[in-house]
């Protein structure tokens, strides 16, 4: 079943275009930091696959349930759906003032923005989605969930579970899946045997769309018309966002496609093919921005993530008495 996108109005536009500037500037930034050693736990690399989460999630509610992906933390999809990132960073760089004091490394919830324990287990929003679903439903307050997963998590048994029960309850779900065509050193091609995940959808009679996830404004188009769907009742869609990761899986680990070293000239390749460069282009050419504005949004960008880091750097690290942390364990 093929999906009738939206399109995007010029505000629109330029609402997706800032959240990508902001996104980029923020993992270059996460990137600094580890190498620097000023981050705790682990980075996963967002540069190149930006794109897909911004455009998920920019025009979602504050109501709507998010599962962001792992890739940059889900830093874009957050900040798009209006996280102060600033908490996020705190929490990643050990200190009290963190989303979680401190306690998650960067497993975060955000309760107020229905984001929720962001989980090491690849594939575990799979289940909780249904769940949001259900609630949502009930509800009847036309609330969504936005499910963000990469093509690895396709591989668990609860990815196809929610996807049978979200299509036999029609929820208002979206499975949003960031095929960036690897899963650490695997390639998606050695684990699935079809080309396009999207497919699995066709065994549910779920409705599906695969997008150039290059291009955050055509994915944003099918993503609004996804999220449509789920508002109006007429149950969960399957979004295929074909995508990139242009650095190593995380900061240390070398950067292999299954035991090869994957070269300078894929890299150059993929590369052409930078979201922030055709956005650039895109909105130059369609007369949405001219270059003096989008200078300007790199320089707030720039500035909201030295606000950050400041206000990271600052913050009093995380010290929790035992008492304090055993408060925080739930065990029978
Ligand atoms: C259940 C589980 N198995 C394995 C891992 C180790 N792991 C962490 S990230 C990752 C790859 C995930 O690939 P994908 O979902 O495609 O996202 P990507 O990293 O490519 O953005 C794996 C296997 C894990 N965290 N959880
Ligand atoms: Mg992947």
């Amino acid at each position: 079943m093929s999906l009738k996108t939206k399109s995007l109005t010029n505000k629109q536009m330029v609402a997706l275009f800032r959240n990508l500037v902001r996104a980029d500037h923020y993992d270059k930034m996460m990137y600094r930091r580890m190498m620097q050693g000023k981050l705790i736990a682990f980075y996963h690399p967002g540069e190149g696959g930006l794109a897909p989460g911004i455009a998920a999630c920019t025009f979602l509610r504050n109501d709507d349930n998010l599962s962001p992906h792992h890739r940059a933390h889900g830093m874009g999809h957050m900040l798009s759906k209006g996280v102060d990132l600033r908490y996020y960073l705190a929490e990643h760089t050990g200190k009290e003032t963190g989303c979680c004091k401190a306690r998650s490394s960067f497993h975060y919830s955000f309760p107020e923005q229905k984001i929720y324990m962001m989980s090491g287990f690849i594939g575990y929003n799979f289940a909780p989605s249904v769940g949001w679903g259900w609630a949502a439903k009930r509800r009847g307050k036309g609330q969504v969930v936005m499910n963000c997963s990469g093509d690895g998590s396709y591989g668990q048994g609860r990815a196809h579970e929610a996807m049978l029960m979200a299509m036999n309850w029609k929820l208002p779900i979206i499975f949003f899946c960031e095929n960036n065509g690897m899963a650490i050193h695997s390639t998606a091609s050695e684990m699935h045997p079809t080309a396009d995940i999207a497919s699995l959808a066709k065994g549910f009679d779920m409705p599906a769309a695969i997008v150039d996830g290059q291009d955050v404004f055509t994915v944003a188009e099918t993503a609004l018309a996804a999220i449509d769907r789920a508002r109006n009742d007429q149950g969960p869609t399957f979004v295929e966002a074909k995508t990139y990761r242009f650095k190593e899986h995380d900061i240390g680990t070398p950067d292999l496609a299954g035991y090869t070293e994957r070269t300078d000239k894929e890299h150059k390749e993929m590369r052409k093919r930078d979201p922030v460069v055709l956005a650039t282009e895109r909105v130059l050419a369609d007369g949405i921005l001219k270059q003096g504005a989008i200078d300007k949004l790199h320089e707030e960008a720039a500035k909201e993530v030295v606000e950050a880091e400041q206000f990271a750097d600052e913050s009093a690290i995380a010290r929790p008495s035992e008492a304090e942390l055993m408060a925080a364990v739930y065990a029978q």
